[in-house]
């Protein structure tokens, strides 16, 4: 706290060069944008995740399980990481420490962890550092929700974007999260099945469990995917792997079934199909790829429980990753069984991107929240609803202009004097990222003097 009070003081006499700058009135300019609504959307659930954890950093995924537990906290630090929050930052608000929710989630996750002999599979070597272990974050042997659990996991750590940090405690203290990142990668490329026919190369509950799903199968992907961010890969056997599993999975309907050949087609499965076609390099012109996205335009609007789409936070998480990776969220070629345009921006196209957003924003609960129907429970639905929205947003085109009204003046630096936390001191709220003009994760005299370089103010 010492250090935004000193901030503040050095910030006003610059606040009152700003306000001299501003000759006549600010004229307020209501504008009724979505990325406004977005942003609040974005903010108050935040509040409301925070408010979630218990006293020991977990968060709770509904049911008492602690590997659930694990998962659902997982999901809560990814998002939060992602929303600008960082360990051993005083961010306070409303008398909660954002640095401390995240530091107390992360020993939590850490207190899980244990590492995994491996050894040589059939395709290859999955131990990529050689020292014959893998991690993963369900304490003792084999487990059913091994596979799950890591996968959501592992995300998080990477999301703290601090490589050389070190684990502070469980079994793993002292290792860096850089290796808790390779050797879990390495306990994926392991645990991935081989020699059983349709399941060969998808995962299911844990290490080589011997069948696949494709629900479980989501998650070593998105780990992989995340782990590429620190230039982290799994052994090279993993991918063409996936290839064999994928041609099993999918539906004549292109949608994607639960085991191979089996059964019947839903939503959240095959956004698990988009992500790991992405990952597997298939292009958007693949047959299979191009099957996938029918499946989901005409699914588009499906809201039964478990199988659909709205309402589902599970499926719309998958599905808005997905469709971000393979054709991107301005696409309107292939998802056009869109629902009627809701409030936008001047200017802005209706997308599927969109339609999710507006959902989020319009069905919202009162305390920040959102209500899902699927396997996640409630708060990792929320959280997979903020990173939906927070994939969406964009910050306004006019350099420091945070109301979206084309102009900066006064009440624009009345939210980014909100935002100034000094130097390495991560973001106030989500929102502050569109003012930390230089990108280095805080917002301090360097972005103020971007901010008083674009000062308009009040334009009509
Ligand atoms: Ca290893
Ligand atoms: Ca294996
Ligand atoms: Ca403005
Ligand atoms: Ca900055």
């Amino acid at each position: 706290m010492k250090q935004m009070e000193f901030w503040s003081v050095l910030i006003s006499p610059l606040a009152a060069v700003a306000l001299v700058l501003v000759l006549g009135t600010a004229s307020e300019v209501a504008v009724a944008a979505t990325e406004v609504q977005k942003w609040t959307a974005i903010e108050e659930g935040v509040e409301w995740l925070v408010q979630q954890q218990q006293t020991d950093g977990r968060f709770l995924y509904g049911g008492g399980n602690d590997d659930y537990d694990c998962a659902a906290t997982g999901a809560a630090l990814r998002t939060l990481l992602e929303a600008g929050y960082r360990p051993g930052s005083d961010i306070i608000i409303n008398a909660t420490n954002y640095g401390d929710v995240i530091g107390d989630g992360l020993r939590f996750i850490f207190s899980r962890a244990t590492t995994y002999a491996i050894s040589i599979q059939l395709h290859g070597d999955p131990d990529t550092n050689g020292n014959g272990l893998g991690v993963k974050f369900v304490p003792g042997g084999n487990n059913s929700r091994d596979m799950f659990v890591t996968g959501v996991v592992l995300p998080a750590i990477v999301a703290t974007g601090t490589p050389d940090e070190l684990v502070n405690t469980g079994g793993l203290a002292g290792w860096t999260y850089q290796q808790v990142v390779e050797d879990t990668i390495d306990y994926f490329a392991f645990g991935q099945n081989e020699n059983v026919g349709y399941s060969d190369g998808g995962w299911r509950y844990y290490a080589n469990f011997s069948a696949s799903d494709q629900a479980c199968s989501l998650w070593p992907v998105v780990s992989m995917l995340s782990a590429r961010e620190w230039g982290i890969y799994e052994a090279g056997f993993v991918e063409g792997e996936l290839d064999k599993f994928m041609s099993h999975i999918q539906n004549t309907d292109g949608g994607c079934w639960y085991t191979p050949h089996s059964g019947y087609s839903n939503m959240h499965r095959t956004g698990n199909f988009l992500i790991q076609s992405y990952y597997t390099g298939n292009p958007v012109g693949d047959t299979t790829v191009q099957a996938a996205l029918n499946y989901i335009n005409n699914q588009w609007q499906s809201t039964t429980c478990y199988d659909g789409n709205f309402g589902v936070a599970g499926a719309m998480w998958s599905t808005s990753k997905g469709l971000e990776y393979m054709v991107g969220l301005d696409d309107t070629a292939y998802i056009t069984n869109l629902h009627t345009p809701g409030t936008m921006d001047p200017g802005d196209t209706w997308t599927w991107s969109e339609d999710y957003c507006e959902y989020l924003v319009t069905n919202q609960q009162v305390d920040g929240h959102w209500n899902t129907c699927g396997y996640f429970g409630v708060t990792m639905g929320t959280s997979f609803s903020i990173d939906i929205l927070k994939s969406a947003t964009v910050c306004a085109s006019v350099t420091g202009d945070w109301d979206y009204d084309d102009d900066v003046d006064l009440e624009d630096f009345a939210e980014f004097e909100g935002c100034i936390t000094g130097p390495g001191g991560g973001t106030a709220k989500p929102r502050c990222v569109c003012v930390d003009f230089d990108g280095d994760a805080d917002v301090d005299l360097e972005d103020f003097a971007e901010f008083q370089a674009a000062f308009t103010g009040s334009l009509p």
